[in-house]
């Protein structure tokens, strides 16, 4: 039975599938030797940020089909919802709101009605004189130096935000400061930050909506004896500040609630690095380099808002996945930033993307009979080229990818960055062009092999090619162009979840796996496995035992 509201009961999706079996036989370097200005036709500049989208299987029939189904699944409608506030989120009863941390408008904004821009004007401001204390080495430690050392200890979407951003804007950085983020439950994380530690000038910056998840607050807790083997309980409000909704939980830790930076449930953790889980951020770049980022942001939520799909950066980009995805079958989807800076950015959108749209039931609760997200995965370039290209250029499997690449960069190495880039672009045009049998031949011919030889190597040396790709060019790495792209991305998931008609905003898979660790937990404190548990895993608990 298929579901009410099914994106492919749609004439629209319909229509996509029988164009699919139409078109997707034309070789992607056809549309271009077809079309002289398909750079143009296929491209968007928007301020500093070029998004080329011409190197994928589509023409203008596959956006307008694309512009038909966004139409017949309501998405203006939807993101109408999600601007106004509405409970999208209807598994949580939450609106999603992260948007409105990125727009400075003076008019109100009523969640469960009350108007909540002042209370996000507060704690910008709180955040904005506790940052310029810190840099400016005025906030003062238990022994009266100032701070050097800042340590992030959060995860998921209390991590991965932070440390991707800044490490990113690493250019923008105090030079005055040092920023760790620890985040795994497994001890070494932490042991290996504190050893590079200074007790008189570390603050502790815990982060975590919930203020209970057991990773963050073990972590936490250790710290804090950590701490407290030089430093006493009065010293805990100098050396600790908390970001979270959970004022009671901050205080039983022993942070003073002055020293707590809030932020709101109709912020979502993968959501969240727009709000005072920014911090570490804001400490690295300065205040008015994070109003920059936030300001990216917000001019990719007015062109998601405003923008024809033709034009429209998020709708294009849900447009391309959503082909690929499920009329291609493609499974993956990889992430290549060319920027060193820009490592931890596959992470992220891993995050984002597969804990949003990684969904198998319909907003109606029933379950879904089409494809929902890809896998995304990646790594920078050139690291992946020497590494998993190999399997994107020759192997069985579509995988749309994303190139991520930057103009200017702020160090003087300039022949890096040519060769960088000019790295980015053969990694797209390979996989598009490939390399044909009598090439290779011909090729293996000229240097000197003979045509038996050339003849037997040269099926291992074919590039199929016809791989799509996108790609980003920015003018330069700057908060600015960062927080768009952020936003782009953010958006273009929105549309997919719409399209796929499921909660791109809950998180239940993650649930079982914490519930059974506690149970697990039960038995390894007592060195036993109930009879109740699998002899799978009572024979690696026997081994643990054995070997711990
Ligand atoms: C993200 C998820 C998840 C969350 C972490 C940390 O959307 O909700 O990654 O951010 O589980 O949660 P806390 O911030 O509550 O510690």
């Amino acid at each position: 039975m298929s579901v009410q509201n099914s994106p492919i009961n749609t004439d629209s999706w319909k229509a996509l599938q029988a164009y699919f079996t139409q078109v997707s036989k034309i070789p992607l370097r056809m549309h271009f030797s077809n079309d002289k200005d398909r750079f143009n036709q296929f491209s968007v500049r928007d301020e500093g940020l070029l998004f080329d989208y011409s190197k994928n299987h589509i023409d203008k029939n596959v956006i307008q089909l694309f512009k038909k189904l966004f139409e017949e699944v309501e998405l203006n409608k939807s993101i109408n919802a999600l601007f106004n506030g509405e409970e999208i989120n209807h598994t949580e009863n939450r609106s999603v709101l992260h948007s409105a941390l990125r727009n400075f408008s003076e008019s109100p904004l009523h969640i469960d009605g009350k108007n909540v821009r002042p209370e996000i004007e507060n704690v910008r401001q709180k955040l904005h004189d506790f940052s310029n204390q810190v840099r400016a080495g005025k906030w003062l430690g238990y022994t009266g130096k100032p701070i050097k050392q800042i340590v992030n200890i959060g995860i998921g979407g209390s991590d991965l935000g932070p440390k991707m951003v800044t490490e990113a804007l690493k250019p923008y950085q105090s030079k005055n400061l040092a920023f760790y983020f620890v985040s795994n439950i497994d001890g070494c994380d932490l042991h290996e930050t504190l050893k590079v530690l200074n007790r008189e000038e570390t603050l502790f910056i815990i982060s975590s909506k919930s203020f209970s998840t057991t990773e963050t607050m073990t972590n936490a807790q250790t710290a804090r004896r950590w701490f407290l083997q030089a430093g006493e309980e009065q010293d805990i409000e100098k050396h600790f500040v908390a970001v979270s909704t959970n004022k009671n939980a901050v205080s039983n830790f022993g942070i003073n609630p002055k020293n707590m930076f809030g932020f709101w449930n109709w912020v979502g953790g993968r959501y969240s690095v727009w709000s005072s889980i920014g911090l570490p951020i804001i400490l690295s770049i300065g205040f008015p380099n994070f109003l920059n980022f936030l300001k990216g942001a917000h001019a990719a939520d007015v062109h998601f808002k405003t923008c024809p799909i033709e034009k429209n950066i998020p709708m294009l980009l849900a447009a391309i996945g959503i082909w690929y995805r499920n009329f291609w079958n493609a499974n993956t989807h990889a992430i290549l930033p060319y920027s060193q800076y820009l490592r931890h950015l596959p992470a992220y959108l891993q995050q984002a993307d597969m804990e949003s749209n990684g969904k198998s039931v319909a907003n109606n609760g029933e379950n879904v009979d089409w494809k929902t997200g890809p896998i995304i995965w990646g790594e920078t370039g050139t690291n992946g080229q020497h590494a998993f290209y190999q399997l994107i250029h020759q192997g069985t499997e579509i995988i749309p990818c994303d190139f991520i690449a930057v103009a200017r960069f702020n160090h003087e190495f300039n022949n890096h960055n040519n060769q960088l880039f000019a790295n980015c672009l053969a990694q797209s045009n390979a996989l598009m062009h490939g390399k044909d049998i009598k090439v290779v031949e011909k090729d293996l011919l000229e240097q000197g092999k003979s045509l038996h030889e050339a003849k037997s190597l040269a099926p291992f040396k074919v590039f199929k090619g016809n791989k799509p790709s996108t790609t980003f060019l920015l003018d330069e790495l700057s908060p600015y162009n960062l927080g768009k792209l952020l936003a782009i991305y953010e958006h273009k998931i929105f549309v997919q979840g719409v399209v796929w008609n499921i909660n791109s905003f809950d998180q239940w898979g993650v649930e079982l796996g914490k519930t059974l660790a506690t149970s697990i937990l039960n038995n390894i404190e007592k060195k036993s496995a109930d009879s109740s548990l699998d002899s799978s895993t009572a024979g690696l608990l026997h081994a643990f035992y054995k070997w711990s």
